[in-house]
């Protein structure tokens, strides 16, 4: 299938650590997939679903201990540790590849060895970057299908000699104490073992895409973001593309999707969806940046996605999708908790007989599927999906929003003075833990520009990063921060969000194309009155509004004392313009 020496060399060396019983060319084939899943569904690695219901659909369920990615086994491997920085867990190389190699030597002994060359972005864009992942696992296989270019016109693409990340997955023996998710940015190269499953093994998603590419963006001038990007057509049938970074549990998939309300809608707005998780992007000659989402699929969580919420990705995984970890109805079609229709009995992520209310010896309510289920879809089924999202010259990028999950602190929207003060905003980035996640219910986490868990170095580098890359943008997007989960004094959200968030969004639009959507200055941006959206057809009880778009002084007071210690970690990697922000930040509240 291919010249390249470099390449055929790479794959050897493995073979010869792993031992495989045989190793296979992917060629991207609708047949190769047809064999691999005859193959699945004969050992039970897959399941058939109902192909009258759910044609071209399969089940498939992980390990009990292998659900999710596992950010503390995963490590950034560089000579110096603080080039890593204090975000990362880090090991040198030559212990990187020492622990790991131990664990991969005869894994794939009675195994297949895949060889996966993949694009990231569309074959042949400048923009895109080519991997090729090794692994045993044809789940693996199927899933790079759907979120990446695969295949002969991938190696046709790398030519004899081009560059490439190497992939070397394997799942050994699933053992969570035998698992690292290792990358080598220096190398080029990403190394993960013991896992099956999600952020872990599909490595053109979070380590190829985020880890190894902000990396490489660094030193090559671009930009690798964990940000969703989409298009709100406005009445006159302008389009403004927007990307937007959200820490996980804040509905970034449901508003890459977004449905218009009735109102808008009628109007003539319409939302187009790009991607909902990743956005590599480049500085062009016009002075503006330029987005291009690098996956072709969506890794969706599955719980609380339904025809209300979510209609747009209901529509996209009604076919060829991949559901991971849900509850297997009798009839062969598959259900999760926020779906109606609750199935009278069925099998639960872990192959258990399960029904809706039963509860464990603590008499905790059992969940059929795992809250971290997953669909693996096709982003070409999505109804919403523009037509350009696969333009290999990307979409020009209006506005950044940063949002996370604040039951104060934060207004409904704000934007910034300018970039430097922009960069302020995401790198303060930060959301309450929900009942759902690890740690203390309502603990703040900061995580800049949704990026802790991916940013390839040192933070404090990255914000230099940043820093630059507005230096060289003439034409940069706005940057804007949003919070759709303020609450009351009871604890209920004030905002309703899902469709309704366009009417923020629409006031962002409005900021960036011309002078038509007022806002008052405040000490920390400009924030809209009432008046300044949009809220035809929407009513919200009397006084809402008003907090949704307060500041208070007693809060910003605790966050400034918050962003203190979150800052001095970095030491001398901090950009002297961040720490100037925070005084400035303070000088304005008068603190
Ligand atoms: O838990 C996993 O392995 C998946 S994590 C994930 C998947 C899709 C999009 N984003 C994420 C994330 O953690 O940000
Ligand atoms: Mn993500």
């Amino acid at each position: 299938m291919t010249n390249h020496a470099g390449l055929k060399k790479w794959v050897k060396e493995c073979a010869a650590l792993c031992q495989p019983d045989n190793i296979v060319w992917c060629d991207g084939s609708l047949a190769e997939n047809e064999r691999l899943e005859k193959q699945a569904f004969a050992t039970g690695e897959l399941l058939q679903l109902n192909q009258e219901k759910l044609p071209g659909c399969v089940y498939h369920r992980t390990a009990k201990n292998d659900v999710a990615r596992t950010e503390h086994l995963t490590y950034i491997c560089t000579s110096k540790k603080e080039d890593a920085g204090p975000n990362n867990n880090w090991l040198s190389p030559d212990e990187g590849y020492s622990r790991a190699g131990a664990i991969f030597k005869g894994s794939m002994k009675g195994r297949t060895m895949y060889v996966i060359p993949f694009s990231m972005g569309p074959v042949g864009s400048p923009f895109s970057k080519i991997g090729v992942e090794l692994t045993d696992s044809i789940y693996v296989v199927l899933n790079m299908r759907i979120m990446t270019s695969i295949g002969k016109r991938v190696l046709d693409a790398l030519g004899d000699n081009g560059e490439f990340t190497h992939g070397l997955h394997g799942k050994a023996d699933l053992d969570v104490n035998r698992r690292l998710i290792l990358h080598f940015p220096e190398d080029n190269a990403i190394w993960s073992v013991g896992s099956g499953y999600g952020g872990n093994v599909l490595l053109g998603k979070k380590c190829l895409s985020l880890r190894i590419a902000s990396y490489l963006g660094r030193d090559e001038g671009w930009m690798a973001e964990h940000m969703l990007i989409l298009g709100i057509q406005d009445p006159k049938g302008n389009i403004t593309y927007i990307a937007g970074a959200f820490p996980s549990a804040c509905g970034k998939t449901n508003l890459a999707m977004l449905v218009p309300p009735e109102a808008l809608k009628s109007k003539g707005y319409r939302v187009f969806t790009i991607g909902d998780d990743i956005a590599w992007m480049r500085v062009k000659k016009d002075g503006r940046l330029w987005a291009i989402n690098p996956e072709t699929g969506f890794f969706g969580v599955v719980p609380g996605t339904n025809w209300k919420t979510n209609p747009n990705a209901m529509s996209t995984i009604q076919k060829n999708t991949i559901y991971t970890n849900v509850v297997l109805r009798p009839d062969k079609t598959v259900w999760w908790e926020g779906l109606d229709n609750p199935p009278t009995n069925g099998l639960d992520w872990t192959g258990q007989p399960w029904k809706p209310g039963m509860v464990d010896a603590d008499g905790k309510s059992v969940p059929g599927a795992h809250p971290n289920s997953r669909f693996t879809a096709p982003a070409s089924q999505c109804p919403s999906i523009a037509p350009n999202w696969q333009d290999p010259e990307g979409v020009p990028i209006s506005a950044f929003i940063f949002g996370g999950r604040r039951a104060r602190v934060a207004p409904l929207v704000y934007e910034s003075f300018n970039w430097q003060h922009g960069v302020f905003v995401g790198g303060t980035m930060a959301s309450e833990r929900t009942a759902a996640q690890y740690g203390k219910l309502g603990e703040v986490r900061r995580d800049p520009m949704a990026m802790l868990p991916f940013c390839g170095y040192n933070m404090g580098d990255y914000f230099g990063h940043w820093l630059r890359m507005g230096k060289k943008l003439t034409n940069p997007p706005k940057i804007f921060n949003v919070n759709w989960f303020r609450t009351d004094d009871n604890g209920t959200f004030l905002w309703p969000g899902f469709g309704d968030n366009l009417r923020v969004l629409d006031w962002i639009v409005r900021r960036c194309r011309d002078s038509s959507a007022g806002a008052s200055e405040t000490p920390i941006g400009y924030i809209p009155e009432v008046k300044d959206l949009d809220m035809t057809g929407l009513n919200m009880p009397a006084g809402a509004m008003d907090k949704l778009l307060s500041i208070s002084k007693e809060d910003w007071a605790e966050e400034v004392k918050g962003i203190e210690p979150f800052f001095t970690q970095f030491g001398d990697r901090l950009p002297k313009a961040m720490s100037d922000e925070l005084k400035g930040l303070k000088k304005r509240f008068g603190f």
